[in-house]
């Protein structure tokens, strides 16, 4: 693959919280940040998502007394897995991982900051009506193609490799510059769904 103007990297929540020392660490996480740093350079487009949420967040399973983390409960738009505190908005935990480019970066979308409705995707928030305007922008910069890459592979990143389908792009996940959290069998879940609505998957080795 040859990106060229219509072409889109979306760099995923390499954030210092999803990552090894983090309040939600990804297992390995940090082996994202070489291939997403090199697959930049290849890009006219790239843009980032950062999870900003409030500290009053219903995601976090603090906020919800008797609960632990990775408990789900029902929430008005239906189930929610309950998460340690991470990513609040403002907090170092938020921030972009240490060694990350973010120079390229021409478009950042904060995601997660109703306090009552979480938000995996980077396009649509989990009670499936907010948008978070990121289909318009790509939209008027002629954007057909999005490469993920990034972190959580089972949450964050295959919610917006979905959503992004479901807009109409052509979507790819760079397999090599993600790494998923797998509670649950959500790993294989995760990548049979993406299978299933045309997600393609291709090593960060074959772009360029
Ligand atoms: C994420 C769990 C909670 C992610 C964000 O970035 O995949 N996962 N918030
Ligand atoms: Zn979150």
């Amino acid at each position: 693959m040859t990106p060229g103007a219509a072409d889109l990297l979306l760099i995923v929540d390499v954030q210092v919280d999803f990552l090894p020392g983090g309040a939600l660490p990804v297992p390995d996480g940090d082996a994202v940040i070489g291939p997403v740093n090199a697959l930049q350079h290849r890009f006219r487009h790239v843009a980032l998502t950062q999870d900003w949420h409030p500290a009053d967040h219903v995601s976090f399973a603090d906020n919800h007394p008797g609960r632990a983390p990775y408990e789900s409960v029902a929430l008005p738009y239906g189930p929610q897995v309950l998460w340690p505190r991470h990513c609040v908005r403002g907090t170092a935990g938020a921030g972009f991982g240490p060694g990350l480019d973010t120079e390229r970066g021409g478009l950042v979308i904060r995601k997660g900051m109703d306090p009552r409705v979480d938000s995996y995707s980077a396009f649509l928030e989990a009670d499936r009506a907010t948008r978070t305007g990121l289909a318009g922008a790509l939209a008027e910069r002629e954007i057909s193609r999005v490469i993920l890459c990034g972190l959580a592979t089972d949450f964050c990143v295959a919610w917006s490799a979905l959503d992004a389908r479901a807009a109409g792009f052509d979507v790819w996940v760079a397999e090599d510059a993600v790494r998923g959290i797998d509670v649950g069998g959500s790993l294989a879940q995760a990548w049979a769904r993406m299978e299933a609505a045309g997600v393609r998957r291709i090593g960060s080795g074959e772009i360029g």
